[in-house]
């Protein structure tokens, strides 16, 4: 098995890389772990979340009231704004992820939207903000804060978002935001606060660091005047076998891979060798609107030499991949296209995943 790459142990930010071996589900213990502080002490059975805010009936809603609702599971795909930092040129600010820093689950919980309902969500109000557990000092002012992230109105309504407290049908495990976290599908991953403990409605913007510092493209260092927010996830893709720097045997190459998009469905997928003919591959059938689409591809009579594989994948909204993302100071939103270097040589075939 492929090992992981750890970018700091506390708090932990670990990633694993996507091979075949992954599989369409990502299992817990190889999903990615993203964190900005250590983390909060949980006790499940005394979790509560506090509802307020612009709300007719603030209330403390308790796990166990959450968990005597009806449930709603989906698949969704999280990927970190910050995945595939490290190929920006010149090196963004930040953790430099690789490509593994996105993974596939299915969540299981509440829609958000029936505890605003049940709250009573006055007029005015425009926005709702999370407020995570954990907390610690925001590295660029040194202020003591709590992993907060706010959404508009109309996005915490969506039907899809999610309270979740249980991940592949198990209950969410500590590391990925148990016993309840928000999963915002579609959108990146930083919008899915973990260890949700508050969630008060508002009438004004959040202004929070983790909402106009952080995850926020700017053109520059430091041109917070420029800044976009980081919302919907971009189209990309990841090629999971043959596995990067593999020797495969001359013949048919078989090229298996995922791909996602937060803004529309994949609509498909092309692969290419050194980037010269590009042809389509075969998309799985789609198993969930927000979940990521297996799709692979044939490529006849591949003569011995070296390969640069290239996939790129198109949302149906006309969204396709670039060769390079826009840079970015803090270096979000890295949807390149995928590739993987290989040699095809009549050696035995050896697997370097
Ligand atoms: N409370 C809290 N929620 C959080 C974070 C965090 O540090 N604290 N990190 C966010 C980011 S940037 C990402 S990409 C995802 C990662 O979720 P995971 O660790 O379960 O993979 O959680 C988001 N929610
Ligand atoms: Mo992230």
């Amino acid at each position: 098995m492929s090992e992981p790459i750890v970018h700091q142990a506390e708090p932990l930010n670990r990633e694993w890389p996507l091979t075949e071996r992954t599989g369409w589900l990502t299992p817990d213990s190889r999903f990615f772990d993203r964190n900005h502080f250590r983390f909060p002490e949980v006790r499940a059975d005394a979790w509560q979340i506090v509802v307020e805010g612009a709300v007719d009936r603030p209330q403390k809603v308790e796990l166990w009231e959450l968990k005597r609702q009806v449930p709603t599971s989906q698949w969704v795909t999280l990927e970190c704004s910050g995945n595939k930092r490290a190929f920006f040129e010149p090196p963004a600010e930040g953790d430099p992820w690789r490509g593994g820093a996105v993974g596939n689950a299915q969540w299981t919980g509440v829609p958000l939207r029936a505890v605003l309902i049940r709250a009573g969500v006055k007029p005015g109000a425009t926005w709702v903000r999370f407020s995570g557990a954990d907390a610690g000092r925001f590295k660029e002012t040194g202020q003591w804060v709590h992993f907060e992230r706010a959404l508009p109105l109309a996005q915490a309504l969506d039907a899809g978002v999610l309270l979740a407290y249980e991940m592949n049908g198990e209950p969410l495990p500590m590391a990925h935001g148990g016993p309840v976290r928000l999963v915002v599908p579609g959108w990146y991953g930083m919008a899915s606060v973990k260890w949700v403990s508050r969630i008060e409605v508002r009438t004004e913007p959040f202004r929070g660091p983790f909402q106009v510092r952080d995850y926020v493209y700017l053109p520059a260092p430091g041109a917070y005047d420029q800044a976009v927010p980081v919302t919907v996830g971009r189209v990309s893709s990841v090629i999971t076998a043959p596995a990067d720097m593999a020797e495969v045997r001359p013949g048919t190459l078989l090229v298996t891979g995922l791909a996602w998009s937060g803004a529309a469905p994949v609509a498909r997928v092309d692969v290419s060798l050194n980037g010269e003919t590009w042809v389509p591959a075969t998309l799985d059938e789609p198993v969930a609107r927000y979940a990521w689409r297996g799709w692979h591809c044939s490529l006849p009579d591949v003569r011995p030499g070296k390969y640069l594989i290239n996939a790129r994948a198109a949302d149906e909204l006309g969204n396709v991949q670039p060769f390079k993302a826009p840079w970015n100071a803090k270096g979000y939103g890295n949807n390149q296209i995928a590739q993987a270097n290989i040699s095809v040589s009549m050696r035995p075939t050896q697997r370097l995943v």
